[in-house]
């Protein structure tokens, strides 16, 4: 097309005027309401969409300064997003929250209100998929011209509520009331093919008549750097039929049947996986993985040709990475394109492909480490099964080659002919594979990958994972950003490292009497929220000792617990000691299928409602478990945090972020030696956070020579009295053995080592009452957490990657 409009070059600039008659026009003739009949849901979605309008104005020049420089671009593909709300987030980058809090005012509407209103997209599961959403901020940041690729799941992940103590998952609905961020691209869609069989012709020509297809069609989010100087986009990708309605059938009267491909189409992009360590769901969950990758690559390709017409190039100018396994189909989808629809010989779709692709991986943790069996794999996937047996073949014949001393076992992708091992697909076929944290990165070339890391020395390389500080203290702790801003500038924001400047504040009289009234803030308002949720009354004044992640045993959720029941019991001893008032804090949900995590959420609620409603404990100590944890709740929590909970089994937590996100708004950590946690302690020295228990070497060698958890209980009465009152009903006095199961576990064999660690936790929370005494003192080392954490920037992890990995230039 041939237009000879001029494109919006400037982006608007926003004052207070135009922020309320943009309002009210969007009000208008966007939602359709006058100012008379509208709801704050209404104003809501009127300044979501006055705000994406600025949002707009950057993003075109950041996607037409990418095409203009055809330099390389980056695809992170990912099944998980978990970005929570935006419409704060694009304010805050944008700078550009006065005038609309102003003109708000001026309509008599408060921005708070506003923000309350917008659903959370919940596309994640945890970890993996927050890290992700914090990736998408920093590459904006930086300038990187770069797609988040994942899935549009019409339902995140599912909403918890309890029942009686138990958790209960209802369906969650985030599009129900439209989303305002996302523009749908009907004519950017790819067909997208499942089953059948494969045929040759004569003519070196390979078909694959597939038994499903499907049209993957693209939603496209804007991602606001910081100040708007990039705007990146997430591209989401919807499954559609390929084929509206069968009118025959319908006309014949079968409606159900007529409406049936349209139903098996679009339940691939139905719901997000509630499980971020099983391989679960089988056929459904592979053909996500497929779905999302296929049209991300067929995508990246078509934008790739509209710039040059040679592939070969096409690793000086598209770097892939992969999100853990879940996209590593990739490797064998890149090849497939290369080689069957372009018709690129074998062996140099393979050496592209090498060169194209990188491997993320997030967990050593066995069930989590993705395998397929073959015949679903072949069923589903019949030509990229023959495309894997032409890598395994071709690989082990190169490794060979170089005769080295390795086991041909181990890095196989077949297993014996049964599984496949993602893990190592991905592996063969990446440039970079890297862990998330110094020891988990050390223990991939030491365990799962240690014969790779023989034939391969400097493919495994280390990026400690990072979190934005735009969202996760500008945006969620207005209190300590004001306080730091007056302190120190505002340099930080964009560059967390220059945070470390207000270390010399820690011991000045004035900024702790701040920072102490700015925590004490934040502490007040999640009072309120544990009241308006929970109905429970909490201390501010009281330590308020955090954990917030996913239910699993590995995290040991279970083991704060038990030390909750130990404290309860000192405490009903003698209720006339020098007790620390404590507030013990949970959120997190359990996979539904995952009992044992389920019971550990009933049991902390059984262990809350006697604690909470005993008067001889009092203020001393309360329980709050909150429901329904998510990127909301996490901003209203985190920044109120006294002590962070990070207390995995050592060696299975591959990093964590919470960690970071916790320490960068000034809780103390009381920790293992595991993950991203020793990393942090390097940084805020060893008086600044309560270290204790086995470290990773030690439980490996537990794992060798096994553990006697019995000798350990009973050999404490402070641990024996706990297991005791498990079993006796103390807890559960409405269904005395409900809690037999996990004391059994505790007995035999206690994988988890929660008893092995049970002492040293005891006594390190001890340290804690004590320390938590001295106010002064205490302030001055969240301070230090503060200021001392600022290379946990996902920034810094993004300039990382842009180096090792991608070998892109950054701003
Ligand atoms: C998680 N992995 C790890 O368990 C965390 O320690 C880590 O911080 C995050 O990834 C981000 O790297 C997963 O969620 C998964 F799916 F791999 F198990």
């Amino acid at each position: 097309m041939n237009i000879s409009v001029e494109p919006v070059t400037a982006p608007r600039v926003a004052t207070t005027e135009s922020i309320r008659l943009g309002l009210v026009e969007k009000l208008a003739y966007a939602v359709g309401k006058d100012p008379e009949h509208a709801t704050l849901q209404d104003w809501s979605v009127a300044l979501g969409l006055l705000v994406r309008d600025h949002v707009v104005d950057h993003w075109f020049a950041a996607t037409r300064a990418g095409y203009s420089k055809h330099g390389k671009r980056v695809y992170y593909l990912s099944m998980e997003f978990l970005i929570g709300r935006l419409l704060n987030d694009a304010i805050a980058n944008l700078q550009i929250e006065a005038p609309i809090i102003e003109a708000l005012g001026e309509l008599g509407l408060e921005l708070k209100d506003l923000l309350g209103q917008e659903s959370d997209a919940a596309l994640g599961n945890g970890g993996l998929g927050r890290l992700a959403a914090c990736f998408l901020d920093s590459m904006s940041r930086l300038a990187i011209p770069a797609y988040g690729y994942g899935i549009r799941y019409e339902h995140g992940l599912f909403r918890q509520r309890f029942h009686d103590g138990w958790q209960i998952e209802e369906a969650e609905d985030w599009l129900v009331s439209g989303h305002v961020w996302e523009f749908e691209r009907p004519e950017v869609k790819y067909t997208i093919k499942f089953g059948g069989h494969i045929s040759f012709d004569g003519q070196g020509q390979t078909h694959w008549h597939a038994e499903q297809t499907v049209l993957a069609v693209a939603y496209d989010t804007p991602i606001t750097g910081w100040k708007g100087a990039h705007v990146n986009t997430l591209r989401l990708w919807s499954s559609k039929p390929t084929e509206i309605l069968d009118l025959r059938r319908f006309n014949s009267g079968d409606y159900l049947n007529a409406a049936e491909k349209l139903i098996r189409a679009e339940t691939i992009s139905r719901v997000l996986y509630p499980d971020d360590t099983t391989a679960e769901g089988k056929e459904l969950r592979l053909k996500q993985e497929f779905f999302f990758t296929s049209a991300s690559l067929q995508d990246l390709l078509r934008r790739f040709l509209t710039e040059f017409s040679d592939l070969k190039l096409l690793p000086d100018h598209v770097s892939i990475q992969m999100n853990d396994t879940h996209p590593a189909i990739a490797v064998a989808e890149l090849m497939r394109l290369l080689a069957d629809e372009h018709r690129l010989p074998f062996i140099e779709a393979f050496e592209i492909t090498r060169k194209c692709l990188s491997y993320t991986n997030h967990t050593l943790l066995p069930e989590a480490l993705e395998r397929w069996h073959v015949g679903l794999f072949r069923k589903v996937l019949p030509r990229h099964m023959q495309i894997i047996e032409w890598i395994d073949y071709h690989h082990l014949a190169e490794v060979q080659g170089k005769g080295l001393p390795v086991s041909l076992d181990a890095i196989r992708i077949i297993d014996h002919g049964a599984e496949i091992r993602m893990g190592n697909l991905a592996f063969i076929g990446s440039k970079r594979v890297n862990g998330v944290s110094a020891l988990h990165t050390e223990l991939m070339k030491q365990t799962v990958f240690s014969e790779f890391h023989k034939i391969y020395p400097d493919r495994i390389v280390n990026q400690t994972n990072g979190i934005t500080p735009r969202r996760w203290l500008y945006e969620c702790n207005p209190p300590l950003r004001n306080l730091l801003i007056e302190a120190i500038g505002t340099e930080w924001i964009g560059n967390l490292e220059k945070i470390d400047a207000a270390t010399a504040f820690a011991t000045d009289a004035s900024f702790k009497e701040k920072f102490a009234a700015a925590k004490r803030q934040n502490k007040l308002r999640l009072a309120a929220e544990i009241k308006a949720r929970l109905g429970i009354t909490v201390d501010p004044s009281a330590l308020f000792d955090v954990q917030i992640k996913r239910i699993h045993e590995y995290k040991r959720q279970l083991m704060n617990i038990l030390e909750t029941i130990a404290l309860y019991h000192a405490i009903r001893r003698t209720p006339g000691a020098e007790w620390t008032p404590r507030v013990k804090i949970f959120g997190g949900k359990a996979a539904p299928g995952y009992h044992i995590a389920k019971r550990i959420i009933k049991l902390a609620n059984d262990v809350a409602k006697v604690i909470n409603n005993d008067p001889i404990v009092g203020d001393r100590l309360k329980v709050a478990f909150l429901p329904n944890y998510n990127v909301s709740l996490a901003e209203i929590i985190i920044p109120a945090a006294d002590l962070s909970e990070q207390i995995s089994t050592a060696g299975m937590e591959a990093s964590g972020t919470g960690n970071m996100k916790l320490a960068l708004n000034g809780a103390l950590t009381i920790g293992t030696l595991d993950g991203a946690n020793v990393e942090i302690g390097e940084r805020v020295g060893p008086d600044n956070i309560y270290i204790f228990g086995l470290t990773a070497a030690d439980v490996a060698d537990i794992r060798i020579h096994g553990y006697d958890p019995r000798p350990t209980i009973e050999g404490d009465p402070v641990l024996a009295e706990v297991m005791r009152s498990l079993v006796s009903g103390e807890f559960s006095s409405d269904d005395n053995g409900r809690y037999h199961g996990i004391s059994d576990v505790l007995y035999s064999g206690d994988y988890f080592l929660v008893t092995a660690d049970f002492q040293a936790y005891f006594q390190r929370q001890r340290d804690a009452d004590r320390d938590f005494r001295d106010s002064s003192r205490w302030t001055e080392r969240a301070i230090l957490n503060t200021t001392k954490v600022g290379w946990f920037s996902s920034d810094r992890t993004i300039r990382g990657y842009a180096k090792d990995v991608w070998n892109v230039p950054v701003a």
